[in-house]
């Protein structure tokens, strides 16, 4: 599982390796944010683990359903499940929805460490209240940390992360925007960029009210960010493939200057 580093050099950060499970991990005492929870599922689709989203906190939420129907909606195709580790509640199934290795990954203060000490059934992780004026966390998890759990499979809490930036994202774009690539199946061209093509099912879809515009745009941004992402990477990998050559050229340049070159 990679995301771009925050110095936005072109190089991945590795966030995790080797897991099964990726639960995003949301707050549910905090409004929803839908593209930081598309931008995780992206990391999480694309890593090849499968991703599953915790909500947390449900005793501090006014209105869970809403909150859970704006979720799913931003989650095709992933179980979304409602947790409390304050009341117990979605705990069982939770740890049913646990297999082999499932890192914890989400905001500071999302609740990924006390998630974890539910699961572990003992209070192994340190974790920390947030702060009162803006409801953030406060960093507490300061590195990753592996553990194994009770009934078998290991878990793996990280800490929290600030920005998502996507890195060689690619088919996990698509599986995230699940809905709008089966949509684009009906699009007349079939390299339809669904902005202002005749025929495009998508903009359809989005007149009729079946595709929010936020979606689609957020799909279009994130698209953006990816392929630019990419574009540096290949930028790069060009200056490092012609650098031999240059060498090589400099070198040869040098020996003809030489007074014992003969040509
Ligand atoms: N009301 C309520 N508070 C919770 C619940 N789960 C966690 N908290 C509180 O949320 C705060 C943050 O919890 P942590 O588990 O430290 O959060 P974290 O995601 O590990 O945060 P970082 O380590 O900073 O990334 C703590 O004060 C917890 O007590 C819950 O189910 N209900
Ligand atoms: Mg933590
Ligand atoms: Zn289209």
């Amino acid at each position: 599982m990679v995301r771009s580093t925050a110095s936005r050099t072109s190089h991945g950060q590795v966030l995790a390796a080797n897991v099964d499970t990726v639960a995003v991990t949301v707050s549910l005492a905090d409004p929803v944010r839908p593209v930081r929870i598309e931008r995780m599922l992206a990391l999480a689709w694309e890593s090849g683990a499968t991703p599953l989203v915790v909500l947390t906190k449900a005793d501090a939420c006014a209105d869970t359903p809403r909150a859970v129907a704006e979720v799913t909606a931003v989650a095709p195709g992933v179980e979304v499940l409602v947790t409390s580790a304050s009341t117990g509640e979605g705990m069982d199934a939770l740890a049913d929805a646990v297999s082999d290795t499932i890192v914890l990954l989400g905001p500071s203060g999302a609740g990924k460490s006390t998630l974890g000490n539910r699961l572990l059934d003992q209070d192994l992780l340190a974790t920390g209240a947030v702060r009162v004026s803006d409801g953030k966390g406060r960093h507490t998890t300061a590195w990753r940390e592996l553990l194994p759990l009770p009934h078998g499979g290991v878990l793996l809490d990280t800490p929290g992360l600030r920005g998502v930036g996507l890195h060689e994202v690619g088919d996990g774009l698509d599986q995230t925007f699940a809905e709008i690539i089966e949509l684009a199946d009906d699009c007349r061209f079939s390299d339809c960029a669904h902005g202002a093509e005749p025929g495009c099912a998508v903009l359809a879809a989005v007149e009729d009210g079946r595709l929010t515009r936020r979606r689609l745009d957020s799909y279009h941004r994130l698209q953006r960010e990816v392929t630019y992402a990419a574009s540096r990477t290949d930028a790069r990998l060009r200056a490092e493939l012609k650098r031999p050559v240059k060498q090589i050229s400099r070198q040869i340049r040098a020996i003809k200057k030489s007074p014992n070159f003969k040509s």
